[in-house]
C-alpha cells in the first residue's frame, strides 16, 4: 500500500468517526426530549427548551402520539345566562384556580380556567344583542379578560390596560354587531398572557345569529368545537411554565383537544361541522384527516368564507379559527375516522349513524364574494426578529405610547412585512384588535381561497409581505402583536388608537 492509499484509508476511518460522534450527538438529545407523551421523563432538564438558537425553533419539541387510553371529547358546556332581556343577556365568568385529570393513571394537574377547572365555556353572543359579561378574578394574581376577535371599544377590550387585580371584577359591555363566526376569550395581562393561557385559560365565543344557512348547527352534536393545543407535562405530570417556557414560544410534545388527550366522537350525522381553534402559544398547526381524504373549509377567524374551499391539509397558526365540514356518508357504520395534527391523530371519529341533516347548505354561499381588490398600502409594518429581540418597527412594546392613530370610521391598508433575519427568521401571526380585516394580497399575489373571509390574525412566512385592509368602527386603545404568545410578552406588541 503506497502512502496516498494510507492516507486515504485513514482519513475515511476518521471520518466514519466524526460522523458517528455528530449523529449521536444529532438524535441523542432529539430521542431524549420525544418518546411517549403519556409518562414521560422529565425532559426538561439541561435547558434543551431555553434559548434554542435557530434550531428549527418550534420544532425543538417534535409533537408524539400518546398512548394515553381514548377518552370521549368533552364539549365545552354552553354558559347560561344569568338574566336574559329583549335587548340583553347577563353572563358571569370567573377565573380559578383548578385540577384537571389529563391522564388515566396518576396525578390531577394544577390548572386554571373559566367557572371551572380547564378552559371555559362556551358563551353565546347574539348579534344585534348587548352582552353584559361580569368578569370575576379568583386568582392571586393579575389578569384580564380579552374578547379575541370582537369588533368593540378599546375599554371593553380587555388588552393589558383592563388588567383585574386579584379577587376584584368588572362589567363589561359587548354590543354584538358582526358576522357570526368562531371567537375566542383568553387573559392579556402584561407578563402573564403566556403562562396563564398554557395553565389552561382559553373559552370560546360563539357569535350566533338567526338566519338559516342549512350548515350543522346543533352545538354538540352536529357542531363541535375542538380547541387544540400542545402541551408538554413534567414527570410529574404537571405544566410547569417556568421550565418550560422557551423565549421563541413554548411548545409541548402532547396534543390536547378541548383539554384532553386521544378524544373520540360519534358521529351521527352525514356531516360534521368542526370549529378549530388554534390555542397553542406557539405552534402551528397543520390539520388534515387520516385516510388523507379532502375536508371542506366553509369559515376563517370572523365569519364564512365567500365559498366553501376543499383542503387536505388545513394550517392555523397561533389563535387562527377554521370551521370545517368532514363528510361521513360514504363511512361504513362503526368506522373510525381521526383529525390529525401534523401527521398526529388526536380526536377519533366513529360514524354511529348515518342521519341526513334538514338544509342545504351550499345555500349558505349564494352571495357573491367580496372582491379582496389590491390598493396601494396606507401603512407599512415590520416584523423583525427572534427571542427577546422582537420587534415591531424596530420597537418593542411600550404601554405609555402610542404607535398608530387612526380616525373612527376610516378603512386602512396595512402590509405586514416580516423581514428575514440571518437565520432565516420565523412566522409570525399577526393579530389586531378591535376589527376584523380582510387579506388583501400575500406578496403581490391574491390570497388563497381558504383565506378569502374574514381574519383577525394572518400567518406572515419570513420574507413575506401580507396586505390586509380593515375599518376601524370603534374608538379607543387596541393592541396589534404576534400571536406566539412569548413574542407579544417579548414586547412584539404596538398600540393603535382609534378617535
Ligand atoms: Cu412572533
Amino acid at each position: 500500500m503506497n502512502r496516498v492509499m494510507k492516507w486515504v484509508i485513514g482519513m475515511g476511518i476518521v471520518s466514519i468517526v466524526i460522523g458517528l460522534f455528530l449523529l449521536l450527538f444529532t438524535f441523542a438529545p432529539g430521542n431524549w426530549m420525544m418518546g411517549n407523551s403519556s409518562f414521560m421523563g422529565d425532559r426538561n432538564d439541561g435547558g434543551m427548551m431555553h434559548g434554542n438558537g435557530g434550531m428549527g425553533r418550534e420544532g425543538t419539541v417534535e409533537l408524539a402520539a400518546s398512548n394515553e387510553p381514548n377518552q370521549r371529547l368533552p364539549i365545552p358546556e354552553p354558559l347560561r345566562p344569568d338574566r336574559v332581556t329583549d335587548e340583553a343577556l347577563y353572563y358571569t365568568v370567573r377565573i380559578e384556580r383548578g385540577e384537571h385529570r389529563f391522564f388515566n393513571q396518576g396525578v390531577s394537574t394544577e390548572t386554571l380556567g373559566y367557572n371551572g377547572n380547564l378552559l371555559g365555556p362556551m358563551i353565546e353572543l347574539p348579534a344585534g344583542k348587548t352582552v353584559y359579561i361580569n368578569t370575576i378574578n379568583q386568582l392571586d394574581e393579575p389578569t384580564s379578560f380579552h374578547w379575541h376577535g370582537l369588533v368593540i371599544p378599546g375599554a371593553e377590550d380587555g388588552g393589558p390596560h383592563q388588567s383585574i387585580a386579584p379577587g376584584e371584577q368588572r362589567q363589561v359591555r359587548l354590543d354584538i354587531d358582526q358576522e357570526p363566526g368562531t371567537l375566542w376569550f383568553h387573559p392579556h395581562p402584561m407578563g402573564a398572557t403566556a403562562e396563564q393561557v398554557y395553565l389552561g385559560l382559553a373559552g370560546l365565543l360563539y357569535v350566533t345569529d338567526q338566519t338559516e344557512t342549512g350548515l350543522p348547527n346543533e352545538y354538540g352534536v352536529d357542531d363541535i368545537p375542538l380547541i387544540v393545543q400542545d402541551r408538554l407535562f413534567t414527570a410529574d405530570g404537571q405544566l410547569d411554565y417556568d421550565r418550560q417556557m422557551n423565549i421563541d414560544g413554548t411548545v409541548g410534545d402532547t396534543l390536547i383537544a378541548n383539554g384532553a388527550i386521544n378524544t373520540t366522537f360519534d358521529v351521527t350525522t352525514n356531516t360534521l361541522r368542526v370549529r378549530l381553534v388554534n390555542g397553542s402559544n406557539a405552534r402551528n398547526l397543520d390539520f388534515s384527516l387520516s385516510n388523507g381524504e379532502a375536508f371542506t373549509q366553509i369559515a376563517t377567524d370572523g365569519g364564512l368564507l365567500d365559498r366553501p374551499v376543499s383542503l387536505e391539509t388545513l394550517t392555523l397558526t397561533p389563535s387562527e379559527r377554521a370551521d370545517i365540514l368532514i363528510d361521513f356518508s360514504d363511512l361504513s357504520l362503526g368506522d373510525d375516522l381521526a383529525l390529525q395534527a401534523d401527521g398526529i391523530p388526536f380526536t377519533t371519529f366513529t360514524a354511529r349513524d348515518h342521519i341526513e341533516q334538514d338544509g342545504d347548505w351550499t345555500e349558505a354561499f349564494t352571495e357573491a364574494p367580496v372582491a379582496n381588490e389590491s390598493s396601494e398600502a396606507d401603512r407599512r409594518l415590520t416584523l423583525f426578529g427572534m427571542g427577546n429581540m422582537v420587534t415591531i418597527d424596530g420597537k418593542q412594546f411600550d404601554p405609555d405610547r402610542i404607535d398608530i392613530n387612526v380616525r373612527q370610521g376610516s378603512t386602512e391598508v396595512w402590509e405586514i412585512y416580516n423581514r428575514e433575519d440571518m437565520m432565516g427568521g420565523m412566522t409570525h401571526p399577526f393579530h389586531v384588535h378591535g376589527v376584523q380585516f380582510r387579506i388583501l394580497e400575500r406578496d403581490g399575489k391574491p390570497p388563497p381561497d381558504n383565506e378569502r373571509g374574514w381574519k383577525d390574525t394572518v400567518a406572515v412566512a419570513p420574507g413575506e409581505k401580507v396586505n390586509i385592509e380593515m375599518t376601524f368602527r370603534e374608538t379607543g386603545t387596541f393592541m396589534y402583536h404576534c400571536h406566539i404568545l412569548e413574542h407579544e410578552e417579548n414586547g412584539m406588541m404596538g398600540q393603535l388608537k382609534v378617535d
